[in-house]
């Protein structure tokens, strides 16, 4: 299957795809001007009015929204209806400084819900399906948007959110669903849990699943699809724009996700100068909504490090596996390092766990990296101490600077029920 027959027909064709987009965002554009004080100000100081885009790449003329945007404008101030159409918030979590807010109006819901439903569509779904949702419902918007699209392309919800391992191990054994949504790092913690009650993944019921909402290697994706015996397709999507929803991996494409672009215009930039780059170019994914009444959100910077590819077998562009945020990677000594390299590393070597933290530190002002890795089963101590030093060896190899490998023993690093926290930065505190 693809995207192909996914799409509102109109739309399968390049010149129709892009004439609906200008003229979606024009409006966007417009409503952002007429109804936000913020997008007025913000585009009076760049310069612009809404007619000045014409052609779809005027859109770089045009200033970029970021999360402070968001927070300076807590807790409506990005709103573009009155209070009366909002028919729904969401907020992020808050736990550094203000949380932020979307919203949403009947109509948006609507649309969200659709775009929802085409990625159980073009995964090889079928409605009556059972769909076990383990991502955390409440204030994140990725529990009640899968909710909402699973019902929507007619499967059967079990609203079973995220947490309470145990439970999730019953519910599955006892209702037999066909697919299973949760954060790739929570789908190891119930398919390690599965296992530990002797469900092997021939007798688990489970066909698809859906992870998303942190990033996950080939690698890892191949751990959960071996070990639940399913078939797993990678979601992408952010709160500021809509949620999950944004682009979604499709069957014989692993590693792209088309990107939903009726809906959402996508730009890669330089995260250094804010230049549009050219598609196929290593930068920051920038949204803008196409297709949102409550909340417009112009050049979303989204800190994702993407590419972005040419459309296959449907006019919209694909994604590149998203490669970690902007604001993950760390400065060691003057070095640039992606928690994804140390990711790589881990994952090629068959006696490591795909749990592990990495805890950069200044003790004597020097900064030093320290990789907390769980070996899948116990080990002694001089093996612990031999795999630890080949450990270090192949990470200075591929990150250019040294890091300490401590091996932990099966279950010691502390599991998520939904995005991992893989990064402890200490210096600030020291
Ligand atoms: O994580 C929405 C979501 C929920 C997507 C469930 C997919 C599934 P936020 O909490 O606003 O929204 O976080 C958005 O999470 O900017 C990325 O850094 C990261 N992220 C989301 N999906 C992926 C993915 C939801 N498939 C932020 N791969 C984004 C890598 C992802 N990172």
């Amino acid at each position: 299957m693809s995207a192909e027959g996914v799409l509102p027909r109109e739309l399968e064709q390049l010149d129709a795809l892009r004439a609906t987009q200008l003229q979606r965002l024009k409006a966007t554009i417009r409503s952002a001007w007429q109804e936000v004080p913020y997008y007025r100000a913000a585009l009076d100081q760049a310069g612009v009015m809404p007619d000045d885009l014409q052609e779809l790449s005027d859109l770089s003329k045009f200033p970029f929204t970021t999360k402070d945007t968001l927070r300076e404008t807590y807790p409506y101030g990005l709103f573009a209806v009155p209070k009366e159409k909002i028919a729904r918030i969401h907020a992020s979590s808050g736990t550094t400084g203000k949380p932020t807010v979307v919203g949403y109006t009947a109509a948006d819901m609507a649309v969200w819900a659709e775009l929802m439903a085409r990625a159980f569509r073009a995964t090889g779904a079928r409605p009556g399906d059972v769909v076990h949702n383990a991502i955390p419902y409440g204030l994140f918007t990725g529990g009640l948007g899968w909710h909402a699209g699973a019902e929507r392309f007619g499967a059967a919800i079990v609203p079973a959110s995220g947490g309470a391992t145990e439970r999730h191990v019953q519910l599955i054994g006892d209702l037999s669903p066909d697919i299973l949504i949760a954060t790739p790092s929570y789908m190891l913690v119930i398919a390690d849990a599965l296992a530990a009650h002797g469900v092997t993944p021939d007798a688990c019921s489970l066909r698809l699943a859906y992870f998303g909402a942190e990033p996950c290697s080939e690698a890892m994706r191949s751990e959960i699809e071996a070990h639940l015996g399913v078939e797993a397709y990678d979601s992408y999507g952010l709160s500021e724009v809509i949620g999950p929803g944004v682009a979604q991996e499709l069957p014989g494409d692993r590693g792209h996700l088309v990107i939903w672009e009726d809906c959402f215009w996508p730009e890669i930039i330089d995260p250094e100068t804010g230049a549009v780059l050219p598609d196929g170019e290593m930068g920051e994914l920038v949204l803008t909504t196409l297709a949102k009444e409550a909340m417009p959100i112009l050049r979303y910077r989204t800190r994702d490090r993407t590419r972005l590819m040419p459309g296959k077998d449907s006019p919209l562009r694909r994604l590149e596996r998203i490669a970690g945020r902007t604001d993950d990677m760390i400065m060691v000594r003057g070095v640039n390092v992606f928690p994804s390299q140390i990711e790589e590393v881990l994952a090629a070597d068959p006696v490591l766990a795909p749990h592990y933290v990495v805890e950069v530190s200044r003790p004597d002002r020097l900064d030093q990296l320290k990789v907390r890795v769980e070996c899948r089963a116990a080990i002694d101590g001089d093996d612990g101490a031999a795999l630890a030093r080949r450990t270090e060896v192949h990470l200075r190899n591929v990150l250019g600077v040294s890091a300490k490998v401590v091996i932990e023993a099966p279950g010691t690093i502390e599991r998520s029920s939904g995005k991992a926290k893989r990064i402890v930065d200490l210096r600030a505190k020291e």
